[in-house]
């Protein structure tokens, strides 16, 4: 129809014009194995038209193709699909994306054709080992080698990170002080100093700018590099590894793969100072092996709900179908039968706003007593003021929830002026917000703190529409 192959007109006239018989090779060894027939669905072919050639595993739904492909038979589709992964294989010297084409089957993939034909992107996660304790140690020779915890050191205290010496017993982020002490008598307790760590944090986001424009932090110390321009992505993390230690004197693991799932799980993999690529040919059976609890994007909650309906790996995942993950999980589920087969199409966006950062807590026993739950709130404070700062968040509004006995729950907010700045001022709010609450004779069994609403306007924004204005 002249237009470009992108809106799918192309895919057209390919199909008429040239049809290319079905190659005996084809470039990509994963393009058979998801060569995939369609079953179910309101046009599913029947069953005298599919083509189960060798190599061909008719097994595995991905629905109907009617608004792509019309009326054509099934044979012709394949012929259709094969040529097209050949040509865009050559077209882009580049192998194509996992699973490709098995989607190029499904109707809506089959109109986003552009972009599913980019080159296989390379992703690099990197995150610092043991963040604020390697700073620590930097800073006091007499740490190194020593088991030492960020935190405070009292009753009510939390770990923020420990040394890698500490975790060996058992010491890590967000274990309550008491409990570290007990595990490690030996264990010294440093107060953290935020703002060292975002002088850190932003000579390693300087270096991670050198190589792209495309980095992503999730926090102080990692983020999400796009690298898909360069030619290898494993030299960029390798070097980018040596420039950390060069000019912080820190270390960092570095993860490599194909999306972001993959190389946050990567970097965790051999920590610290590791580098560990997931490469394309390696995905199926990295995730098919790997436990759910380790993908990133399934908490421990929903973990535990898949330990409960028998699935533990990636393979197991893999063995439902959308929907039943849908109908059982919510949208998620269709992410979850992504990440089966190694697919995350989570771009990486360097400019995310984070819309809020919360904390909540569950009781062992419900409670009416306010002391004790202006206790449970500020532990919980403390959380969320360790985030706003691990994340460099700027939020005025707070809001407290409150669940109670009967699971009913409610909240209460206040807004500020200007952003929550320090753990005073969250302090009073969130105190103010809890004393106002009545409980109408209910126990609360949960508490929840959140901190959103980031102030937008600038000074310098205003300043800049004047200048236009004046113009
Ligand atoms: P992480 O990268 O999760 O931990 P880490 O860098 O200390 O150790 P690892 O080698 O396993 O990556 O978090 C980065 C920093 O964020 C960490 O140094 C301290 C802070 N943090 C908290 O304050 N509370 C928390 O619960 C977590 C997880 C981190
Ligand atoms: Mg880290």
């Amino acid at each position: 129809r002249g237009r470009s192959w992108e809106n799918g007109a192309y895919l057209a006239g390919s199909l008429s014009e040239n049809r290319r018989p079905i190659p005996t090779e084809v470039p990509c060894g994963h393009f058979w194995r998801h060569l995939l027939v369609p079953k179910g669905g309101k046009s599913a072919p029947r069953r005298k038209n599919r083509i189960e050639g060798e190599g061909i595993l008719p097994e595995e739904s991905i629905g109907s193709f009617s608004c792509a492909f019309g009326s054509i038979q099934m044979g012709e589709m394949f012929a259709f699909a094969l040529g097209l992964f050949v040509s865009l294989a050559d077209a882009l010297d580049t192998s194509v994306r996992h699973n490709q084409a098995g989607a190029c089957f499904c109707p809506h993939v089959f109109v986003s054709l552009s972009e599913r034909t980019m080159p296989q992107r390379k992703i690099i996660h990197i995150d610092m080992d043991a963040f604020y304790a390697s700073v620590e140690q930097r800073h006091d020779p007499s740490l190194r080698g020593r088991p030492i915890a960020v935190g405070h050191d009292g009753p009510r205290g939390v770990v923020s990170t420990a040394s890698y010496e500490a975790r060996p017993y058992g010491v890590r982020s967000a274990l309550p002080s008491v409990t570290a002490r007990r595990l490690c008598p030996e264990l010294i307790f440093v107060p953290a100093r935020f703002d060292v760590y975002k002088a850190v944090s932003q000579q390693i986001r300087d270096i991670f700018r050198e190589y792209t424009e495309l980095v992503e932090p999730l926090s102080l110390d990692e983020a999400f590099l796009d690298v898909t321009h360069e030619r290898s992505a494993t030299l960029v993390a390798r070097e980018i590894k040596a420039r950390i230690r060069r000019q912080t004197e820190l270390t960092a693991s570095a993860g490599v793969s194909v999306n972001k799932m993959l190389a946050k799980i990567a970097s965790d993999y051999r920590k610290p100072d590791g580098l560990f690529t997931i490469a394309p040919s390696e995905v199926e059976a990295f995730v098919a092996a790997l436990p759910v609890e380790r993908f990133f994007g399934i908490g421990a909650v929903t973990a535990e709900r898949m330990h409960r309906m028998d699935i533990h790996t990636g393979a197991d995942l893999r063995q439902w179908d959308e929907a039943a993950l849908v109908q059982r999980f919510g949208k998620a589920g269709h992410a979850y039968y992504g990440y089966a087969r190694g697919v995350d199409e989570r771009e990486v966006e360097p400019h995310r706003v984070r819309k809020s950062v919360g904390a909540e807590t569950t009781f062992a026993e419900d409670t009416d007593d306010r002391t004790r739950l202006s206790m449970e709130l500020a532990a919980v404070r403390e959380e969320v003021w360790n985030r706003i700062q691990r994340h460099e968040f700027r939020g005025k509004t707070v809001v407290l929830k409150l669940k109670y006995d009967d699971f009913r729950q409610i909240t209460r907010s206040k807004t500020l002026f200007t952003a929550i700045d320090s753990d005073e001022a969250l302090c009073r709010v969130s105190e103010e917000l809890l004393a106002g609450v009545d409980f109408h004779g209910r126990k609360v069994r949960l508490i929840g703190l959140t901190v959103g609403n980031t102030p937008e306007a600038c000074a310098d924004c205003v300043q800049l529409r004047f200048d236009f204005g004046e113009e």
